[in-house]
């Protein structure tokens, strides 16, 4: 197991093919500082070619509380825009990784915490997790992503009554709307999407990438295009020599069986 990270913001780990990306500010429920959003742009741009898939989740009870609210102060709206889009940039790292990143997710997803969470591919919540947009109340809009990627996740009207009323999902609301993939017991969403993130880190990469790539594009390309894009990326899966080999294990009874869960 290789460990770096930034001590007391973020911690690194790699065992075998997965990543762990942990936040580390548990006694300020991992509130996002300047430095920590730092941090995880710096994360997520240096995966080695090793990786195959990143599980990210938070110190202690609370996966983020947001915005760390120390760290406001008077600015210009120029330097508000900017400060926007380093988050922007940061959270673009997760979002287009080359390999999935899963969030394990527990106690507050808050705010910018939530908008982070919004950028990995996957998430498992437990039971304990909650779903909160408190920008309203604090004279704040989301500037994390979250008009884009929440509201991909959860449609306009729901992320609507979230910023207007104060509204706080749990778990089983999260999973009922989509929002959430996997809903687990109490303390077990790290394990799931550690175990999770293995048994993707076993698929053939190309495909992998196709479905974190491709497949959103696709979706939002006019019909044409869209079947055009999908034929394109589909010869490009089967063309790798894994994707054969892995056809040959098939047809030739080496390979698992897709069996129910
Ligand atoms: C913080 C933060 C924070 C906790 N910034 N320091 N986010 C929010 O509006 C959520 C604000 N936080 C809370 O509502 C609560 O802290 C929690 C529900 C998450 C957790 O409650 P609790 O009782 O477990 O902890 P606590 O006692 O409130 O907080 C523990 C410490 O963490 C305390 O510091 P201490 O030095 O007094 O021990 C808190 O001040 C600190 N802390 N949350 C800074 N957010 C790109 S735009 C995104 C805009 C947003 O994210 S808006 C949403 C902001």
């Amino acid at each position: 197991m290789t460990a770096r990270g930034s001590p007391g913001l973020l911690r690194v780990s790699i065992e075998g093919a997965v990543a762990q990306v942990r936040l580390d500010r548990p006694d300020k429920r991992n509130a996002l500082s300047d430095d920590l959003i730092e941090a995880i742009s710096q994360a997520f741009g240096d995966l080695p070619g090793s990786v195959k898939a990143v599980v990210l989740s938070g110190e202690g009870a609370h996966f983020s509380a947001g915005l760390d609210l120390n760290e406001l102060r008077d600015r210009s709206a120029a330097e508000g825009l900017f400060h926007s889009r380093t988050w922007h940039a940061a959270f673009a790292r997760i979002a287009q990784a080359p390999v999935p990143v899963i969030a394990a997710l527990s106690g507050a997803v808050i705010g910018g915490g939530f908008e982070l969470a919004a950028s990995a591919h996957l998430r498992v919540a437990d039971e304990t997790a909650y779903f909160a947009l408190p920008e309203g109340q604090r004279g704040l809009f989301v500037g994390g992503g979250g008009s884009v990627r929440i509201a991909a996740l959860m449609g306009v009207p729901r992320m609507t009554d979230l910023m207007l009323t104060g509204r706080v999902l749990d778990a089983g609301e999260a999973e009922r709307i989509g929002l959430v993939n996997y809903r687990v017991a109490a303390g077990q969403a790290l394990p799931r999407a550690l175990e999770l993130a293995e048994r993707i880190a076993q698929n053939a990469p190309m495909s992998n990438y196709a479905v974190l790539h491709a497949l959103p594009a696709i979706a939002n390309a006019p019909g044409e295009a869209g079947f055009l894009m999908e034929s394109l990326i589909a010869a490009v899966a089967q063309s790798e020599p894994e994707a054969k080999e892995r056809m040959r294990a098939f047809v030739s009874k080496r390979a698992g069986k897709v069996k129910r869960s």
